[in-house]
């Protein structure tokens, strides 16, 4: 177990040990199978943990259910405080928590601690929120009336994220959602549990010295078992889900069946568009990080580059350069310079390599890379493949891997048909000096995604704007904006103040 070795002291300050209970509603517990979290770079095991139950599931909603009268009850504002604790309390931990994310997650070591400052940023954001959160007062066309919005919280939540984003994503959901008065049941990705467990023991050690219950805050892992218990489960009104779209596709309907809510953030297809005009360094740089950046397992990753004729050769002949440099910097996520770090486990590497072969029998030409690097873990080269078609097979595909396909335009048009032309409809970019073509392309024939950026890249996006995307992304939106709409229900309130009993449109009854 690497939580024996000193080098890992890290895990120690986490409070993970050999073996940990993955069961916390309050109390910590789990008496489902012992599992194996494994390092992504050496093969390694870093702990174990004891899964929960389908039924220590459903015991764990219970606990969050009884929670939620005394939460809900909670000002906002005191609601807000507690997330800001949530934020000191993960500030203090930064360090060793986003070490922890590079270690289990296997993203380096930078964008572990990113991943750790993004839920810092949504707590301050949500404690902001909790003094400001709007409602809204309409003129009523009756005499002494007024109508009005009012906006309470749902009830529990089930939080389902995924491996690639194992904390921030449940950094969104559950800042908002805690200060809009919910409480949640989070079930991470299985082989993220130590994220979680260590999450969860911080966020515990607030409500616990606030005299909170701790079920505010649950967290159940395990595998689909147990997420179908959390999905099924009609005492959780919402379900926000993070995770590929053939299986966002089954969450959604079977929620849609007990008439619960859904919020979903699946597959992206994301492309970024280089025009005749663009600044090509800008361009290459940005291409460089939204593609091979956290080797390719964002769900913004770039996995389309649109580039017109005219520069094709000039951008594809820089980006190679930049990919060669990459290569020299592949290595362990923990160490130091390393930019590249593997995938995150071997189903990972045996679906790049069927995409590759995919690719180069449907015609393509590898560029760059293409192969598996032979070194403990689950390394795999980062890969550029030209000369397939828009519409070929395996371009509209999202493999989770760092390949990308080169597509050729004559025109912004075409490119934007191309942008368009997929299934997922995510996070898209446009790099180009022209103010025309910009507002071509956040317009209504502009890109049809829900994240539009222009000259930068594909991912990274802020917490303050709302996250999703479009067709079979799902439609949700997550983060910032009035995204904290999702986590509560909307009353519309007419108040009679008078003596009379107008009725709407004027109808008269009598
Ligand atoms: C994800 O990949 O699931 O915009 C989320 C980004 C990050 C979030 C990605 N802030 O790339």
């Amino acid at each position: 177990h690497l939580v024996t070795d000193p080098k890992y002291g890290f895990l120690k300050q986490l409070g993970i040990n050999v073996e940990n209970p993955g069961l916390y509603d309050g109390r910590w517990g789990g008496s489902g199978k012992l599992i194996e979290s494994i390092s992504p770079a050496t093969g390694k095991v870093i702990a174990k943990v004891r899964e929960s139950t389908p039924q220590e599931a459903s015991n764990a909603i219970t606990e969050a259910r009884k929670a939620w009268p005394q939460w809900a009850s909670i000002p906002m504002p005191t609601r807000g405080d507690i997330v800001r604790q949530i934020g000191d309390e993960l500030r203090r931990h930064l360090e060793p928590l986003g070490r922890l994310v590079s270690l289990e997650m296997g993203k380096i070591l930078p964008e572990g601690i990113g991943e750790v400052q993004e839920f810092i940023d949504i707590c301050d954001y949500a404690v902001g929120l909790s003094r400001t959160l709007p409602g809204s007062i309409f003129p009523s066309e009756r005499k002494n009336h007024a109508l009005l919005e009012k906006w309470n919280p749902l009830g529990v939540i089930g939080v389902i994220s995924a491996f690639n984003f194992p904390i921030a994503v449940y950094g969104w959901n559950s800042a908002i959602a805690m200060i809009c008065g919910n409480t949640i049941v989070w079930k991470e990705a299985s082989s993220t549990p130590l994220i979680a467990i260590a999450t969860t023991k911080i966020i515990a050690s607030v409500l616990e010295r606030n005299g909170i219950p701790g079920s505010v805050a649950s967290l159940i892992t395990g595998g689909s078992d147990v997420g179908e218990t959390l999905v099924n489960d009609k005492r959780v009104p919402l379900i926000s889900f993070t995770g590929s779209t053939n299986v966002g596709r089954q969450v959604a309907l079977k929620i849609q069946e007990r008439f619960g809510r859904s919020l979903l953030e699946l597959g992206g297809n994301n492309a970024l568009i280089v025009t005749q005009d663009a600044d090509l360094e800008m361009a290459v740089r940005a291409a460089v990080f939204s593609c091979v950046g956290t080797a390719g397992q964002r769900c913004t990753t770039t996995r389309r580059l649109i580039l017109h004729k005219k520069i094709k050769d000039e951008f594809l002949g820089k980006l190679k350069t930049a990919y060669k440099s990459i290569t020299d910097r592949v290595g362990d996520p923990l160490d130091d310079g390393v930019l590249y770090g593997p995938l995150h486990n071997q189903p990972a590497v045996d679906a790049y390599k069927v995409s590759i072969q995919k690719a180069v029998e449907a015609g393509g030409t590898i560029e760059f890379g293409g192969k598996q690097i032979q070194r403990p873990g689950f390394y795999v080269e980062p890969t550029i493949i030209s000369g397939l078609p828009a519409g070929a097979e395996i371009v509209q595909q999202e493999t989770f891997a760092p390949i990308v396909y080169i597509l050729e335009v004559n025109s912004l048009e075409e490119a934007i048909d191309f942008n368009n032309g997929v299934e997922q409809g995510l996070s898209s970019s446009l790099f180009t000096k022209s103010i025309g073509n910009v507002f071509q392309w956040i317009g209504p024939h502009g890109s049809d995604c829900g994240i539009v950026n222009i000259n930068i890249g594909t991912s990274g996006a802020e917490i303050g704007g709302a996250f999703g995307g479009e067709k079979a992304t799902g439609g949700g939106r997550e983060s910032g904006s009035d995204a904290w709409k999702h986590y509560m229900r909307r009353a519309t309130v007419t108040i009679n103040y008078g003596n009379e009993l107008p009725l709407a449109q004027g109808i008269k009854f009598e």
